[in-house]
């Protein structure tokens, strides 16, 4: 039989608490420094879930003077050791917290240190700037003369234009944490509930013959390839609406403020006209969706033409959504690294303003160079920071905090 000591080779045994009772049939296995997740010794216990074992396993450890993890503790010291870097840690809870599948294949991509490796690009790009100055400091006088102008000018364009793509990218990662917002809009009781249920694939809202059902708005989240979409069912429009309906109207025009697309849905040429009212209350694109596509009816203009009842048209208006979507600027590349938290943006927004300064700065010939060079040093550090090069404690506490497990 293997010993226990073999490393990394999992072994089959009996978890015994302090009075010698067996509490659960497990495995273990050993992970030598510095190949396991922290990159410390390691032992990893695989014992049954359910209400109790787990709990009397636990109380066997901690009597035996092991404590709990604290929230993030085995990834914060993933990081302290070097296993991961701060980006990476992040990606770890993203993984764990992921809503939806276009989430966590983000944060799988960035767990593989898609973005790390974009910012450790750009802090040697930034790196190589300095070194231009740094000759430039250490030689004033050398006979070659100062260092071209305009080769410092271009490589500090090349590092803001890749900054300020990075920060676009931040749309593209609110909108995979989030959902895009699509608003079904239109008359009352043209279907819109209906294709709310029909698209979230169950019965969510109420759906009558009564026109006016519908009062407040009920939102859903589904799950597409690209990004989730946020969907919400809303009251809908008409001119002398009942009191509560009013309200109903107002929050759904709150909403078409902040779409990102809404559906304008209608049942023949007499809704027409709503479209144009929508345009009124949103900047979104608006998609026309026919509904009830399986009654007869008189031919009239839509993008796409729908049946709750029959599922017609849902996937053809499903795929006109994402395109609309792919459409917007900067969302043309979702697979790209992108930013995914308001601490990455900040990062970089510090970064792009020291850039701003340095090209500023540079171009007053007669600043000396080491001042010059600070702005560089400076939004280095801003990359530094994000990456996690550089060990911030409050801003590891930041991002250790919102880890809900030990993990
Ligand atoms: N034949 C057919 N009837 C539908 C379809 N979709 C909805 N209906 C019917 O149309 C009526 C109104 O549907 P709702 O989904 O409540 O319409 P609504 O637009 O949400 O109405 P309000 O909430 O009042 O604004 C109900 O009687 C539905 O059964 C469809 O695709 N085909
Ligand atoms: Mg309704």
């Amino acid at each position: 039989m293997p010993s226990l000591t073999q490393i990394r080779l999992a072994r089959r045994c009996r978890v015994v608490d302090p009075a010698g009772a067996t509490v659960d049939d497990a495995v273990a296995t050993l992970y030598a420094a510095p190949h396991s997740y922290t990159g410390e010794d390691m032992l990893e216990l695989t014992v049954h879930g359910g209400a109790v074992a787990p709990i009397l396993v636990l109380d066997t450890l901690v009597a035996a003077g092991a404590r709990q993890a604290e929230p993030g503790e085995f990834t914060r010291r993933a990081v302290l050791n070097g296993k991961l870097d701060l980006l990476q840690a992040e990606a770890v809870a993203d993984v764990i917290d992921a809503r939806s599948s276009a989430a966590h294949r983000q944060a799988l991509r960035q767990l593989g240190g898609g973005l790390s490796r974009q910012l450790t690009d750009l802090r040697g790009q930034i790196l190589q700037l300095e070194a231009l100055l740094a000759y430039d400091i250490d030689f004033p006088e050398e006979d070659d003369g100062p260092i071209s102008r305009e080769r410092v000018a271009a490589a500090t364009d090349e590092v803001m234009t890749t900054l300020q793509r990075l920060l676009s990218t931040g749309r593209i990662g609110e909108l995979v944490h989030d959902g895009a917002l699509v608003v079904l809009a239109g008359p009352p009781n043209v279907g819109k509930s209906s294709l709310f249920n029909a698209l979230v694939g169950e019965s969510r809202a109420i759906v009558t013959e009564t026109p006016g059902t519908t009062r407040d708005a009920i939102e859903a989240v589904i799950d597409r390839p690209t990004f989730p979409l946020r969907l919400v069912d809303t009251a809908g429009l008409r001119q002398d609406p009942d009191p509560i309906e009013r309200l109903g109207i107002e929050t759904a025009t709150r909403y078409l403020e902040r779409a990102a697309i809404v559906l304008a849905c209608l049942t023949g040429v007499a809704d027409e006209c709503v479209t144009a009212t929508l345009r009124d209350c949103t900047d979104a694109a608006i998609i026309t969706v026919g509904t009830k596509a399986d009654l007869a009816r008189a031919a009239f203009d839509a993008d796409v033409h729908v049946s709750a009842l029959t599922g017609t048209g849902l996937s053809e208006l499903l795929a006109l959504i994402e395109a609309r979507l792919g459409e917007r600027p900067g969302l043309s590349a979702p697979d790209a690294p992108v930013l995914t938290r308001t601490r990455h943006r900040v990062m970089i927004e510090q970064a792009v303003e020291e850039m701003h300064r340095f090209r500023a700065a540079w171009a007053v010939s007669d600043l000396p160079a080491p001042v010059v060079a600070s702005h560089l040093h400076a939004a280095r550090g801003s990359l530094e920071e994000l990456i996690g090069t550089v060990q911030v404690d409050d801003v590891l506490d930041v991002v250790f905090r919102s880890f809900c497990v030990g993990k």
